[in-house]
C-alpha cells in the first residue's frame, strides 16, 4: 500500500478533509496503489485549486541533507522571469554540490531571439554573484529534443549520485520531470502541475539509473511575483500560455503606457522612444498622456484596464513608483508579469504594487 500521494507527494490521512493530504478513506482502499490525495485530484480533473502550505521546516531539512551529499542539484528558473525566480541562496544552500542551471520557458520568447546572448546575460549574471554551476541550458519543457538535452546534460554531471530538481514554485520542475520519466522510466510519471503556486507539496522521488534517483521537491514561495497574489482566472490571463506578441509604441516624453492595472510606466523625460511591451497577449495596453494618467488609473481599472479585480489589489498593497535612468537598450522586468523594452535616453518611471520585483537590466532581445 501507498502512503503518499502520486501528484504532489504529500503523505496522505483520511481523518481532516481541511489538510493537506486528504483522502476519502474509501477511496483509498478501493485503490491503494494508485490515487491521487483530494486536492490533487480536483486540481487534474475540475480544474479546481485549494490553497494550501507546505512544511517549511521539512523543506530547509532536506537542503541541509541534499547539502551534505554529492547529489546534483538541477536548479531550474522562468526565462520569462529571471530576476524574479534566480535564488541567491543558492550557492549558500548547496556549497559543494554540482549545479546544472536550467533556463524554462524559452519557448515564450520569440524564435528570433538569440540563445547567446540570453546565455550570456545569465553568466554575467552568475560571475557577479559569484555563483559557479556546472552546466547552463536554456529549453523549453514542451520541446522534446530539448528534453533529450537536459537528460544527457544531467548524465553527464550526475556520476553516481541522486538528482534533486529545485527552484522558485512555477518554474516548471514537475513538468520537467513528467517529460524526462518518457526517458528514464518505463511509463510516464503522471505528478500534478498546475499554474498556481505550490503544486507539488513533499519530494517525490522516480527511478533513474543505476540505483539512483531523480527527486521532485516543493518550490520556493516568492511573494514578491506577482503571480502570488493572483486568482485561477486572473492567472489565466497574466500567465502567458504561447510566445509573447511584442508591441511596439513610439512614445514622446510625458506619456504614459498602462499594462492593465498591475502597473504603468510614465515617460518622464527624454526625447522620443521606443517602448516594447513583452506581457501576456491578454493583458489590455493603453497609452495616454503623463498628467492624466493617475486618475485613468483610479477611474477605469475596473473598465478599460479590466486587473487585477478588487480582493486581489488588497492582497498586492499600495502603489510604489520607481525611476530608471535609460541610455541605450534596457528592459524593465517586473516579476511574475513579464518586461518592458525601452530604447532611448531619458526617464522612466515604474509605477507598480510595492510587493513585487522591479529590476532593470541590458536587453535581452
Ligand atoms: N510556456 C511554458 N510553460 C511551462 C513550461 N514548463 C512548465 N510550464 C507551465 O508552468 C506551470 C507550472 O508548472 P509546474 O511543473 O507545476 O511547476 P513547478 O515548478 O513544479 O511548481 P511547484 O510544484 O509549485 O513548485 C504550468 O502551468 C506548466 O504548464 C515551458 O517550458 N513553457
Ligand atoms: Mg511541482
Amino acid at each position: 500500500m501507498k502512503t503518499r500521494c502520486e501528484g504532489c507527494g504529500i503523505k496522505i490521512q483520511t481523518v481532516d478533509p481541511k489538510k493537506p493530504g486528504y483522502i476519502d478513506s474509501e477511496v483509498y482502499l478501493k485503490n491503494p496503489d494508485n490515487f491521487l490525495c483530494e486536492r490533487c485530484f480536483n486540481l487534474k480533473h475540475y480544474n479546481k485549486y485549494s490553497e494550501t502550505e507546505i512544511d517549511e521546516k521539512k523543506f530547509y531539512d532536506n537542503i541541509d541533507k541534499i547539502s551534505k551529499t554529492n547529489a546534483l542539484v538541477v536548479y531550474v528558473v522562468d526565462g520569462f522571469d529571471l530576476e524574479g525566480t534566480f535564488v541567491d541562496k543558492i550557492k549558500e544552500w548547496f556549497p559543494k554540490n554540482k549545479v546544472l542551471m536550467i533556463v524554462n520557458k524559452f519557448d515564450l520568447f520569440l524564435s528570433s531571439t538569440k540563445q547567446s546572448k540570453v546565455k550570456k546575460y545569465i553568466s554575467d549574471m552568475l560571475a557577479d554573484k559569484d555563483i559557479h554551476v556546472s552546466g547552463l541550458l536554456l529549453i523549453s519543457s514542451k520541446k522534446e529534443e530539448d528534453i533529450e538535452k537536459v537528460f544527457r546534460e544531467i548524465i553527464r554531471l550526475k556520476g553516481d549520485e541522486d538528482v534533486y530538481l529545485f527552484g522558485v514554485t512555477n518554474v516548471g520542475k514537475s513538468t520537467l520531470i513528467n517529460e524526462l520519466s518518457k526517458i528514464v522510466c518505463e511509463k510516464k510519471t503522471d505528478i500534478t502541475i498546475s499554474n498556481m503556486p505550490s503544486t507539488t507539496l513533499d519530494v517525490i522521488k522516480i527511478p533513474l539509473l543505476d540505483h539512483t534517483y531523480l527527486y521532485d521537491m516543493p518550490g520556493i514561495i516568492n511573494d514578491h511575483q506577482m503571480t502570488y497574489y493572483l486568482d485561477k482566472n486572473t492567472l489565466n490571463k497574466v500567465l502567458p500560455k504561447k510566445y509573447i506578441k511584442p508591441k511596439t509604441f513610439q512614445l514622446n516624453e510625458k506619456q504614459t503606457l498602462f499594462i492593465s492595472g498591475f502597473a504603468y510606466f510614465n515617460y518622464l523625460e527624454g526625447d522620443k522612444a521606443s517602448f516594447v511591451t513583452n506581457f501576456s497577449n491578454e493583458l489590455v495596453i493603453h497609452r495616454t498622456k503623463l498628467e492624466n494618467a493617475k486618475d485613468f488609473f483610479e477611474k477605469h481599472i475596473d473598465d478599460i484596464l479590466l486587473y487585477p479585480s478588487e480582493s486581489i489589489r488588497c492582497k498586492l498593497g499600495k502603489m510604489k513608483s520607481q525611476k530608471f535612468m535609460i541610455d541605450g537598450k534596457k528592459d524593465i522586468a517586473i516579476s511574475g508579469l513579464g518586461f518592458l523594452t525601452v530604447h532611448g535616453k531619458g526617464i522612466v518611471e515604474v509605477v507598480t504594487y510595492e510587493k513585487i520585483k522591479v529590476a532593470i537590466r541590458e536587453s535581452l532581445l
